[in-house]
Formats: structure tokens, sequence, C-alpha cells
């Protein structure tokens, strides 16, 4: 048995390295597709576009594939390195960048504290959850327009954070790990198998992540994790449990970050726009494993327009391919038997609400588009006292959460997180997880051919209500109160967006449960799309587990047999 765990750990890892390299090169060439040719020594052959070279695209370009993934967040690796393992031509299309290369800086990321044009998708200025310091309009900047790493989609009453890039929401996620309570799982997924889950998939996903714990005396030692040490004081003098959160932020490189002795990325205010170093994101994981089987390509700029299928029961996607700039550099036709969505909750149920209502896809089931949530997402601040500080530097990367899931009336689970603004402002800040039973669903106009989600304002109170039962209880005990100048219009609660979208394809309402759309063979979804609006916890472990457990039968079932 350990044998064969020694051997599979050293495929594991010569298969991330081909893939690492792939990816590498293929930066360092300024090329937008990525797959294992890029370590050939003829750049033609290893990509057959670059972008520019020619705004018609190629004739020579490769169009039809056994499979292919739209996104490359969490879903979609998982999906493509198994598909790669078994053989399976494989191409996948993001919409945005390759961040490898560095920009003129020498950095190939941007920090929070002096954002540019790589810290948003195309804006004319960032926008920070946070937007006021004092009432002040002074965190949120202009910035030039460009295929930044964050994007904050506004719908009405509604803000949606998604990473944008090869690596999906792992570029600019906190890189929490967490594994749901058992009961609660079995709650939201009463179908699925939680035995095997638990046994199987979630540890097979902390694996391939990267997962690992904080060391104690950084924690309990660092100057940067003040912050946390304070929250978790004032929490415990309320009466409330506190647990560690396991994170894929490698804490050995981050011990180093303490001694001096390398770059520092999580101690100098990286996070939401990328982190230069530390950070295990899905380029770094999954993807370099995929990339590294051979089988996978990977395409980025390339953003799926438009989905239909063919009389041979092929999938046919319309691809725009742009420059990091916005400018169109070619339209392309790819087409395959095997589909798979992984674009996330919002892209995924996007393009699958578009295709059924404009008559591409028309007969997909009207559960499509339904059953959306926010996480019961809910931020919120606290005032400190003069006494309590909570750091001039802190560490981005969150390490502790307030745990009052069991609580019958409001189940809140509350990261204790970092405001790393390199001066002391006494501020304890919290992402609160909330049991919001609130569910909204997406609609396709036909006149301006968008998707809009359809959320109301209202339908955020319950989340907000379990925080403030939380956090008046930790004001109370602690003789504080709320910030009311840092989220615009004198709030203590930013209730208007969230970092965690989940849901608008349920798995066994719109889909089966593996993720199969039961109305067109060799379809699925295989993202945060699938899970019903809430996980109780930070979601992307979730989604990577489950996205093993639903690939595994479909390689299985459809695909192999
Ligand atoms: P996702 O990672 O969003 O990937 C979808 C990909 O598809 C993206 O790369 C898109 O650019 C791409 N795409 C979309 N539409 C198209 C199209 N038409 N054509 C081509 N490509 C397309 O999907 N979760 C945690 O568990 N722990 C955390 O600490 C945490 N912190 C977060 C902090 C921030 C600021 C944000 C924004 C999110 C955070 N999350 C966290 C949420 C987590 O990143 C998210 O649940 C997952 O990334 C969702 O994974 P998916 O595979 O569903």
């Amino acid at each position: 048995m350990r044998k064969k765990n020694l051997k599979n750990q050293s495929k594991l890892s010569r298969r991330r390295f081909l893939g690492l390299s792939a990816i590498g090169t293929a930066s360092i060439m300024g090329a937008s597709t990525v797959s294992l040719l890029s370590c050939s020594s003829d750049p033609k052959i290893l990509f057959p576009k670059k972008p520019g070279s020619s705004p018609q695209g190629t004739s020579l370009e490769k169009s039809e594939y056994s499979a292919i993934i739209i996104g490359t967040g969490y879903g979609g690796a998982v999906s493509a390195l198994r598909l790669g393992e078994v053989g399976v031509d494989t191409l996948m299309l993001e919409m945005g960048r390759l961040w490898d290369s560095p920009g003129a800086d020498g950095q190939v990321f941007c920090k929070m504290t002096n954002p540019d044009g790589r810290a948003m998708w195309f804006k004319n200025r960032t926008e920070a959850p946070l937007s006021q310091f004092l009432w002040i309009d002074a965190v949120n900047q202009n910035i030039e327009p460009y295929a930044g790493v964050l994007d904050r989609l506004n719908y009405e009453n509604m803000s949606v954070y998604v990473g944008r890039g090869v690596g999906g929401g792992s570029l600019v996620n906190g890189g929490m790990a967490v594994t749901p309570p058992m009961d609660y799982f079995r709650e939201i997924l009463p179908q699925v198998d939680a035995a095997e889950m638990y046994g199987k998939y979630f540890p097979l996903a902390s694996m391939h992540l990267g997962v690992n714990h904080v060391p104690t005396d950084l924690l309990e030692e660092s100057s940067y994790y003040r912050f946390a040490r304070e929250g978790r004081e004032q929490a415990h003098n309320a009466g409330f449990r506190t647990s560690l959160v396991p994170n894929v932020y490698d804490f050995s490189y981050m011990q180093s970050e303490e001694q001096g002795t390398v770059y520092k990325s999580a101690f100098d205010a990286e996070v939401i726009y990328g982190n230069n170093a530390g950070k295990r994101s899905l380029d770094k994981t999954y993807l370099a494993e995929a990339v590294g089987t051979g089988n996978v390509t990977i395409k980025a700029l390339h953003r799926v327009e438009e989905i239909s299928i063919d009389s041979r029961g092929y999938y046919n996607l319309e691809v725009s391919q742009i420059d990091e700039y916005g400018n169109l550099l070619a339209q392309h036709h790819f087409s395959c038997k095997h589909l798979i969505l992984g674009a996330g909750s919002v892209g995924s149920t996007e393009m699958l609400v578009k295709a059924r209502d404009s008559g591409k896809l028309p007969n997909l089931n009207s559960e499509v588009g339904k059953g959306w949530g926010n996480n019961g997402n809910v931020m919120t601040a606290r005032a400190n006292h003069m006494w309590n500080p909570t750091g001039i530097k802190q560490s981005t990367i969150p390490t502790l959460g307030i745990n009052d899931w069991d609580n019958p009336v409001n189940p809140v689970f509350a990261e204790i997180a970092p405001l790393p603004a390199g001066f002391e402002h006494w501020i304890s800040l919290y992402l609160a997880i909330t049991k919001n039973p609130e569910r909204g669903h997406f609609e396709f106009d036909p006149v301006t051919g968008k998707v809009n989600l359809k959320w109301g304002a209202a339908q955020n109170q319950p989340s907000v209500d379990s925080a403030k039962a939380m956090f008046d209880k930790i004001n109370s005990a602690n003789f504080t109160i709320y910030r009311y100048d840092l989220f615009g219009d004198n709030k203590a609660f930013a209730d208007d967006f969230t970092y965690h979208p989940l849901g608008g394809c349920v798995l066994d309402k719109a889909t089966d449960n593996f993720g199969r759309l039961k109305e067109y063979e060799n379809l699925y979804v295989n993202d945060g799309s699938l899970i019903p609006g809430n996980t109780g916890v930070n979601p992307f472990l979730t989604i990577t587990a489950l996205a093993e457990r639903n690939i595994e039968t479909i390689i299985k079932e459809d695909i192999l047999s």
C-alpha cells in the first residue's frame, strides 16, 4: 500500500513538474496556449497561434477535441486532470489570462495597497468590497482597463466577485480550505454518499490542492497575526468557539516571510489581486498536473460566447479571442463530443440559460438558472479599544474562524479576516457565512442578449440578522461597537456582495446526481453551480471534492465504456 502511494506521488510530482514547465514556457513566450508541446524547442509547433499573430485566426489550428472544458477554476481543473489521465484529448478554454509573466514592476500581480490594471477585469476603477475609510472614498483607485485578475459582476441587488485567469478563483481567494460539517453536507446534498465524500474525495482534493495548517509559533507569536489573536480573544470573551482554518498558502514559505529571507507576499498586502508567491493556486497544482499528462491544452484569453449542438450530437462553441487590452484578435469555432462547463456558478449558469432561452439548446430543463445563493455572505467590522491594536502589518491569509454553526437559531461561521492597511486602525474585520435560505434565479433578456441575476434586496436580511446576533454579543462582551465608516451608507453590514456564488444548476435538479444535463447526452456541469446555494463554510474544497466524485463516474460510465 505504502509502495503504491509513493509510486502515485512520484507520478504526480513528475506530471506537475512537466505541466509547470509548460505553463512557465508559455508565459515566457507570451503565448495564450499551454500544452505539454510547449516544452518543444520549436515555437511554431508549441503555439499554433500567438496573440496578435493573425487577426483572422489560423486554418492550421485544431478545432475538434474529444472533450472541451469551459473555465479553469476548481471544477474545470479537476475534470481536466482526470480526463487527461485516461488519455482523453482535452481543450480548456479560459477567458482570463495566464498569470505567469511579470509586468513593468517585475511582479506578476499588483498589491492591494497599490493597484493598477492587473487588479481588475476591464474596469476604470478598482471595486474593493471595503470601499471607504472614515467615510472617505480613499480605498478604490483609478486604473487602466485591462484583463485583470479580479472581476466584480454587478447585478441589481447583489455583486459577485470572481477570479479571471488560468486558475479561476484560486488566483484571488484567501486559500481557506474548509471541510463542511458532515451533518450539514448531508442536509444540503442528501443524495450524495457523505461517507464516500469524507472518506475519499475530501482527502483526495486536499492532497492535490496542497492544504496545510498554520504552525503554532506563527499564529501565536507573529506580529502579522495579532489581528487573528485579538479576534479570537474577543470571540472567546463572548463565549464563542473558534477553530483553526486550513489553507493552501504554503506556511513554510510564510515562515520564511516571517524570518525576512524571502519575498513578502501574504505579509505584504497580496491576496485579492493575486499572490506573487506562497499561494498554491490551481496553475501550480491541478492544472499543472493536467497539462503534465500531455493530453490537456489550455487556451487563455478565449471566451466562450455561445454553445449549440450539431446533427452529429457534437457541441459547437463560438469563441472570441482577445488580447490583454480587450482587442478582439480572432473568432474561433471549436467542437467536441463531451462538453464540461466549469465556468463557475455565474459563468456556467449564464451560458446554459442563454443556450436554452435563445433556442440553441431548447430542451434544457426549467431548473437550469434556479437555486442560486450567496453562501449567506455578510461582511462586518468592529472598532476595538486603543489597548487592543490589531497590528500595523497583517498577513492576508486568514487562519481562524468563529464557529457557531451549531446554533439552532442563527448558525454562523465567521472568518476572522485581515485588513492590511499598513497603519494601525484597531479594526476587526469578519466575513460571515450564514444559513440564508433565500435563493435567486437567472433570466435571459432577449433584447440585450444578457443573462441577469434576480435577487431582491430583502433576501439579504436573514444573513444580516444572523451575523448581527453573533457580533452584537461580541460587542457587548467586549464593550465595543461596529464600524459604520467602511461599507458606504453608514452600514455596519456589507450584504450587497458575495465571494461565494453557488448554485444555478443544482445537482440532482438541473442535472442528474453526477452533473449530467439530463436532456442532452455528453453535456455536463462540474463546478460551484452544482451546490445548492450554501455550504456553511468557504466553498472551494467542497467544489473540488464533488468535482472529483462526479468526473470519476462520468469517465467510467460515459467516456471509457
Ligand atoms: P471559478 O473558480 O470561478 O472558475 C471559473 C473560471 O471560468 C474562471 O476562471 C472564469 O474566468 C472562467 N469563465 C467564466 N466564463 C467563461 C467563458 N464564457 N469562457 C471562458 N471562461 C470562462 O469556478 N473560497 C474558499 O473556499 N476559500 C476562500 O478563502 C475563498 N476566498 C475567496 C476570496 C475572493 C476574493 C473570492 C472572489 C472568492 C473566494 N472564494 C473562497 C470562493 C472560491 O474562489 C470559489 O468558490 C471558487 O473559485 C469557485 O470555483 P469554480 O470551479 O466553481
